[in-house]
């Protein structure tokens, strides 16, 4: 007989190739699992799409809710009117803006020294490896020197020019200035819900004031009740009514026009009611409308 024709001997592995997914068993199964797994991604994919199609939904409602946002805002009497500070009227609000936009630049600059700073000493010298330590630093006398002068340097500026405008956004153009004028008085009335304007006649109007164009406007405000804000967003002042107390502020006009603003202390159920809005017309016009006032 010949050697190696009979039974092959049990080699010591055989048990393993048996436990081995591809194994004789596990492949002769294979159509059966490819049939379930087949069936499971029909399922998930059924999932996956009517998740998409609720997601789609929920994007739709919103962007439904926004444009009805956005067609309610724009047909609103306030924003139909010029109530953007960005967008000014006249000489205060352009100072207004001017030191706005300085700071902001600033704020910009210190934002991108700092952070961009911080972002490339995360990269820099970050630890690249377990057994590395970074370079112990214990101070460098030439930053330090820098990040106190350069901020001092900067905050002082900055308050110098508030300083210098301050007055002027209170009190407008001094008469004694080239470009000073008479300014035209007017004392603003708050109360719950309401504006009210007595001009130097003595005589007042409600919710609308007039004013002559390029020309100071010495405003003083008070409240009968509780605390209000007038504010005219592209003519200047934001200045708080408060009751018992006269405050003080000033705004001017370059063009002829309609301005809106808006009460901006919270100060009861009819607070969003407190619009307030400002024509502003020729000197003549404005003699006139001072005589119709009854
Ligand atoms: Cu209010």
């Amino acid at each position: 007989m010949a050697a190696g024709f009979g039974p092959r001997p049990p080699l010591p592995f055989d048990s393993e190739i048996s436990r081995w997914p591809y194994s004789t068993r596990f492949l002769a199964r294979l159509p059966r699992v490819a049939t379930i797994e087949a069936k499971s991604r029909g399922v998930a994919g059924e999932r996956l799409k009517t998740r998409g199609a609720q997601l789609g939904g929920k994007l739709l409602a919103a962007a439904s809710l926004g444009a009805l946002g956005a067609i309610a805002l724009a047909t609103s009497p306030v924003l139909a009117a010029n109530t953007n500070f960005l967008n000014p009227g006249g000489p205060p609000a352009r100072t207004i803006d001017m030191l706005f936009y300085v700071f902001l630049a600033c704020s910009i600059v210190v934002l991108l020294g700092v952070g961009g700073a911080i972002v490339y000493a995360c990269f820099r010298f970050r630890r690249r490896s377990d057994d590395e330590m970074p370079r112990q630093i214990h101070g460098n006398a030439k930053l330090e020197r820098a990040w106190i002068i350069g901020p001092t340097v900067l905050l002082f500026a900055l308050f110098i020019l508030n300083v210098v405008n301050v007055g002027y956004l209170r009190n407008g153009p001094s008469p004694a200035t080239p470009a000073g004028r008479d300014p035209v008085k007017i004392h603003v009335t708050g109360q719950q819900f309401d504006w009210s304007f007595t001009y130097s006649n003595g005589k007042s109007s409600v919710r609308t004031m007039e004013i002559p164009v390029n020309t100071p406007i010495d405003l003083t405000t008070s409240s009968k009740d509780v605390i209000h804000g007038f504010w005219v967003p592209a003519l200047g002042a934001k200045i708080d009514a408060l009751p018992g107390i006269t405050n003080h502020a000033f705004i001017e006009a370059s063009h002829a026009g309609t301005y809106q603003g808006q009460c901006f202390e919270f100060c009861g159920v009819g607070h969003a009611e407190m619009l307030i809005t400002v024509k502003v017309v020729s000197m003549a016009q404005y003699q006139s409308y001072l005589g119709r006032l009854s």
